[in-house]
């Protein structure tokens, strides 16, 4: 038996143990809405989520990931999951401040210090209460999986440094912090879709965008915007959500189930994220690609002072509390 396998059948027979299933309970198949491929770190930790759930409940609970935007885009993906038409999404938590304001503590560049650092908040009191909050948005919040530093990539020319932004339209995810944060390091920040960025780039609507190396590898943004840069100005987790709507409905017993899959999903998604970042770095320079890391930060993170005072005043404490967590 494969160690998967094996561990896929230890952990059935403890959660039978602990909660003395009797899997008598109606069939449920969770539809799960997913901005990337298969292939991808979070669709991959789903579909192994989905795994879990098959073989501790004889094939009873199953999960049907739509990918590749198949279902449209994050918002409409948050949207349908809080009208209970979808029952789970996965999202970047650069998406989410419209439901629970305080999420957007995240989303503001150079927040966090490190991998480290993001996770020991999110993983902590501040994150869990956060996920808590969604509850009254409609959505149970199951947990935060990795997405890395995003970095600034166009068609036009490598930015060696913050003047190098100078003019440059670069979409963003659909969140106002991130328009001024673009703007205040001399760009031009335009929201945009990521179903629309890769014909928005294609057509000069925009010269760029700002992603972190798996998604600019996997979506082929790479074809149309040639130049990358780790300026590595936000470290925005993601967030899988499930609907509150669908979820008052389960039993108790599914509910624990799921809790528990998801655990298992977030350390799946976190060791296939790290596998994958520098995979994909390898293949853009495979690609001809040149990836600028030998970047001076300071220019960029003064640059931006203003927006984390603006946009945090909010969240005063949060982000005290936040900087605090060693
Ligand atoms: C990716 C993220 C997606 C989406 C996308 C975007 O890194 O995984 O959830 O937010 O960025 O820029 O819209």
């Amino acid at each position: 038996m494969s160690n998967f396998r094996k561990r896929l059948v230890t952990s059935a027979a403890a959660v039978t143990a602990v909660i003395g299933v009797s899997f008598s309970a109606s069939a449920l198949e969770i539809k799960s809405s997913d901005v990337h491929p298969m292939g991808y770190p979070t669709t991959d930790a789903i579909q192994y989520m989905g795994e879990l759930l098959n073989t501790w409940t004889s094939g009873r609970i199953n999960v049907k990931i739509f990918h590749s935007m198949q279902l449209g885009g994050e918002k409409e993906a948050l949207e349908q999951t809080q009208l209970g038409a979808l029952e789970m999404t996965r999202v970047s938590v650069g998406v989410v401040g419209p439901i629970v304001e305080e999420f957007n503590a995240f989303n503001l560049p150079y927040f966090f210090r490190s991998v480290d650092h993001m996770h020991k908040v999110v993983d902590g009191e501040i994150g869990t209460s956060l996920l808590n909050k969604l509850e009254a948005g409609g959505l149970i919040g199951l947990g935060y999986m990795d997405a890395g530093s995003r970095s600034f990539y166009n068609k036009s020319h490598p930015i060696a440094k913050i003047e190098d932004l100078k003019g440059l339209k670069i979409r963003v995810m659909q969140n106002p912090i991130f328009i001024e944060m673009v703007n205040a390091m001399g760009g031009n920040g335009l929201p945009i879709a990521f179903n629309e960025l890769y014909t928005s780039m294609q057509t000069g609507v925009v010269d760029g965008a700002e992603n972190n190396p798996p998604s600019y590898e996997s979506g082929k943004h790479y074809e149309v915007a040639g130049h990358y840069t780790l300026t590595e100005h936000l470290m925005v987790p993601e967030i899988f959500v499930f609907s509150k709507k669908v979820w008052d409905t389960l039993p108790a017993m599914d509910q624990q189930l799921i809790r528990k899959a998801s655990v298992m999903t977030v350390e799946r998604e976190r060791e296939l994220w790290a596998a994958r970042e520098q995979k994909s770095l390898d293949l853009l320079r495979s690609k001809g690609i040149k990836v600028i890391t030998d970047v001076d930060k300071t220019a960029f993170i003064a640059a931006t002072a203003s927006v984390r005072e603006k946009f945090g005043a909010k969240f005063a404490d949060l982000i005290k509390k936040a900087s605090e967590v060693k």
